[in-house]
């Protein structure tokens, strides 16, 4: 199924959040690699609304290290939130491509405060790796790409809790986290304490992904008027996402990434996307942008018949 979507993209290149640099890189890679022919080939009005500006921080090691550039991604967050947030206004479909996952705290609170005025409510897919829900407390690193979905559900520093006003963004009942294989100890105390539902790459093993989307889309569409997916790509495996900061092995192979977002796309209840994580300078020959564009494609409800 096709939707009747005018996509606008919005590039989100923050590279602040993590310790490795190049996923600023990411929406340059992205579209290099083709994205608005491809969107355009499936007949939806397209327009690209350019890039999120993002400071450039004081040298020097950062302020606050338990959570590095704070200061700086709060910024690029509050600037990416009122584009969201003014796009869906336009009565258009934004699509965000990062960056570090950092980034999901700027798009999810424009998305949440877009619904929030309307009287509406919003549910959540996160297809990630990792949890990211540390907070500055419990992250062993610092790195902000850590703590954004924590953030959205009301937990971590109140410059990004606070992004779409009252905490939380979000209900937790809504929001479901997939494809997890790597968690921080203090971080598994969050998700169980949050108690946000997860499907970790055993569960995917186990049930198929199939089985997995249908329950994740439930919960996600639950009392909702729709749903947002923040999909990080290093949840998909090694094999055909190398080019991201934070590879783990283990991933959902090319079919159950696609079928992750086929199923987005059937449910059509997607109210905006946002793919995070690509970094062109980790890859070969720009391939884990081509993945990323065929996600896209995906999740618009590209169908091979
Ligand atoms: N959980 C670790 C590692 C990490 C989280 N997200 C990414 N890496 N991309 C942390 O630093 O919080
Ligand atoms: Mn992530
Ligand atoms: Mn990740």
């Amino acid at each position: 199924m096709i939707l009747d979507r005018k996509v606008s993209l919005i590039g989100a290149p923050l590279d602040l959040g993590g310790a490795v640099q190049g996923a600023s890189l990411g929406p340059t890679a992205v579209r290099m690699a083709g994205l608005e022919r491809r969107i355009r080939a499936l007949d939806l009005d397209f327009e690209d609304l350019g890039d999120v500006p993002v400071a450039v921080p004081a040298s020097g090691d950062p302020p606050e290290p338990s959570a590095r550039f704070i200061r700086e991604i709060a910024l690029h967050c509050e600037a990416l939130r009122d584009r969201v947030d003014e796009t869906l206004t336009r009565g258009r479909f934004p699509l965000v491509i990062g960056g570090d996952h950092a980034v999901a705290c700027g798009t999810i609170s424009g998305v949440a405060r877009n619904f929030r005025r309307r009287g509406q409510k919003v549910g959540l897919i996160w297809f990630d790796a990792h949890g990211d829900m540390n907070t500055p407390e419990t992250s062993p690193s610092g790195n902000v790409h850590g703590m954004p979905l924590a953030a959205c559900l009301g937990f971590g520093h109140r410059s990004l809790t606070e992004l779409a006003g009252a905490a939380p963004m979000l209900d937790v009942s809504n929001c479901v986290l997939i494809g997890v294989h790597e968690l921080d100890a203090r971080e598994k105390e969050m998700i169980r304490k949050v108690g946000i539902r997860i499907y970790t790459m055993r569960e995917i093993d186990m049930m198929g992904m199939q089985r997995v989307m249908e329950e994740a889309l439930e919960i996600a569409n639950d009392g909702t008027d729709g749903f947002h997916v923040s999909f990080d790509v290093d949840g998909c495996d090694v094999s055909i996402a190398p080019g991201t900061g934070t590879r783990v092995p283990g991933g959902t192979n090319f079919r159950e990434s696609h079928l992750v977002l086929e199923n987005v796309a059937d449910s059509g209840r997607l109210v905006s996307l946002e793919l995070t994580e690509v970094n062109p300078i980790l890859d070969h020959a720009n391939r884990t942008a081509e993945l990323a564009v065929g996600l896209v494609e995906s999740a618009l409800g590209k169908l091979v018949l």
